[in-house]
Formats: structure tokens, sequence, C-alpha cells
């Protein structure tokens, strides 16, 4: 789809309209995303528009980027970390009519892929987040500020839901009675996370919070991992939301679309290769406690996303994107019957993890 953005956008980055092919790409929910290629060059750069009913303070994602830009180019000079272009006058993001804009460079020769067909994938993204959390390790994560307040707090999640419960119709609530009877029987979740959570060695680290496979660029020709994107969720976390969104997005060979629930299956392969690529770059720097909450932390994220899915079926959408009428129930579903597999299959994917950190 060609497309016309304001030109105001535009003008503040020094580009006008006839000079610039623009598409939209990208399969997120949340922001929505342009490439742009310029003149006959055909230089390539992404603009993204933030949604600011999600990131109510967009100046604390661009705040958190350039701490941790500034600290990685002093102390790991080479890492590709992509930070944003800043407009003409300097600033890192534009404001315009209530919206903000962020460019950002584009990584030549790369993919970012929408689905995993090679455990290798697996390894080399799950070494991209790991890579980037272990060069964070020494970096003062309390100098972040949280960029959704309360992100992946799993008991505000849970609040959440109940509130739902509170506030929904009944006729939404009987159509979703089987997943709200999964999300009350899976609350020792919640209570497993809370008798860890005030341990001294479960620290808050700098999190990507969304490590979807679409997150990382690899490498066109060889697949190797070249940098990770999607940098608005980076904020102080434990380590659990990272490695958990990966089993939640690697392990099986269907998305949270997918409305066939006997499809929903983990693959030990890309399991094994995930833990594999993590520890790759994690394993020396998790702590005992850290150690023990590896397989875990696919339970903590399935569970939250199961959670997040049903609450806003029962509120009405408000969340999340939609193409058909119970599109959220359906992911809660597969949500669900996910975390069952994982659960079902605990002992081996833990024997696997027990190999790996030896
Ligand atoms: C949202 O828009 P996208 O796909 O990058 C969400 C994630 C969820 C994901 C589920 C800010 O991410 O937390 O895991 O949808 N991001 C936000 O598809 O809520
Ligand atoms: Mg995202």
């Amino acid at each position: 789809m060609e497309l016309n953005l304001d030109s105001e956008v535009l003008n503040a980055y020094g580009f006008n309209n006839e000079d610039l092919d623009i598409i939209q790409i990208g399969t997120g929910l949340i922001n929505r995303t342009y490439l742009l290629s310029q003149g006959i060059s055909k230089k390539k750069y992404i603009l993204q528009n933030i949604n600011t009913l999600v990131f109510k303070n967009p100046q604390a994602i661009a705040d958190n980027l350039r701490l941790i830009a500034d600290y990685l180019l002093t102390a790991y000079p080479d890492y590709l970390f992509i930070k944003p272009i800043p407009i003409l006058n300097g600033e890192e993001m534009f404001f315009f009519q209530n919206e903000y804009w962020r460019m950002l460079p584009y990584v030549q020769e790369t993919v970012s892929l929408d689905v995993l067909t090679e455990p290798q994938q697996a390894y080399e993204a799950a070494k991209q987040f790991g890579k980037l959390s272990r060069l964070l390790d020494q970096f003062d994560a309390s100098k972040l500020e949280p960029t959704i307040e309360g992100f992946h707090d799993l008991g505000l999640r849970y609040e959440q839901f109940q509130t739902a419960l509170n506030t929904s119709s009944e006729s939404l609530k009987q159509q979703a009675q089987n997943e709200i009877d999964d999300a009350i029987t899976h609350r020792y979740i919640l209570d497993y996370f809370q008798s860890y959570i005030l341990r001294s060695d479960f620290p808050d680290r700098v999190m990507h919070h969304d490590t979807k496979i679409s997150n990382v660029l690899l490498n066109a020709q060889t697949n190797e991992g070249i940098c990770v994107i999607d940098l608005d969720t980076i904020m102080p976390g434990k380590f659990i939301s990272d490695l958990g969104d990966m089993m939640r997005t690697y392990l099986c060979a269907f998305s949270e679309n997918e409305t066939d629930l006997n499809k929903i299956k983990i693959r030990l392969p890309y399991f094994e290769a995930t833990i594999e690529g993590y520890l790759s770059e994690m394993k020396h720097i998790l702590t005992p406690t850290e150690k023990e909450l590896i397989l875990f932390s696919g339970k903590y994220i399935i569970y939250m996303q199961a959670l997040r899915f049903l609450t806003d079926f029962l509120n009405g959408d408000k969340y999340y994107p939609t193409t058909y009428l119970i599109q959220n129930l359906d992911r809660a579903k597969n949500q669900f019957r996910l975390l069952s597999d994982l659960t079902s299959r605990e002992k081996e994917l833990q024997d696997i993890i027990e190999m790996h950190l030896d």
C-alpha cells in the first residue's frame, strides 16, 4: 500500500513527499510502522507513530533509550544499538497533532521474520536478547523509567482480570466461562511468582519486554542475529519477562491467532535452541534463584498473555485490535492451550535446561 504521510512529519526530518516511497510494514498490535525509501538511491528509514493510548509518556521511551545508548557507546562501542534519528532541531521525537513520531535507521541486508522455520533462528534470536541483558548487567536499571506502569506485573494483570469480571456483561462472561475457569485454576502461577519476588538474588534488570521473533534482525543470507529492535518497552523488569516471551512465541509453529488448538504444541528442538542461545550469553550472569526460574518464565508470560487477552475480551476489546468478534477470546484459548502443553512437558523441558546449565 502506497501512502502519503503528513508533510509536516516528513519535513521535521528533512524529507519531502516527492522524494519518497512510503509503505506500511510490521505486524505489531500497538504502533504503526512505515518504511521510507528516499530518492534514486532508495536509502531506507523506518518511521513510527507511537500509540499514546498505550505509551502515555513517550518522553520516557526517549530518555531510556538515550541513557542506554550512551552507556553502550562507552562500554561496548562495537555493539549495534538502534537508537532514534533526531529531527532537524535535535529532538529525539516529533510531536505533531497530539501524536509522537520517531525515525530509526534501516539496517541493510537484514530480515525480520514473522514465523520461525528453523531452530537456528530461535538460537540466534535468544542469543541477541541474552546479549543485550548481558551487556547491560552492570548498568543501573533503576535509572530507567517504566514506559508502561506495571507492564509485566502479574499481580496487576490478575487484578485487571478480576475487575473485568466484575464489570463485564453476563453474555461475554458466559462465552468465556471455560477460559475464566482456566484463569482462576492457574492462579497458582501468580502465587509462585509472588513467593519469589522479594528474594535478593532476583534483581531488576534492563529488559526488552517484547522478544518475539520479528523484533530481532537476522542476516538475510546466513540467519545470524544482528540486533534487536522495537525498544519501546525497554525498562526495568525481571529476566523471566524476556525469556518467557521467547518461549511463548518461538516454541509453537503457530501464533496466538491460530484457532485450531490441535496445532498448539511445543516443539522441543526450538525449546532447546532458545535455551542454548539465551544461556550462551546469560549463563554466568543469572543468579541461583534466576536459574531456578528458567522454565517458570514460560508459564509466567504465557499465563499473563492469556489473562491479558481474556481481560480485553471481557472489556469489549479496548486494547488489542481484532479482525472478528471473539478474536481476543480465541487468543486467550490459544494461550491457555500453550500453557497446558508446556506444563504437561515440564519434566523433559527441565532436563534440557539442566543439561545446558552444566
Ligand atoms: C503487543 O504490538 P506488539 O505486537 O509489539 C504487546 C505485547 C504483547 C503482544 C501480543 C505494549 O505487542 O506485550 O505480548 O502485543 N505490547 C504492548 O501480541 O502491550
Ligand atoms: Mg512491541
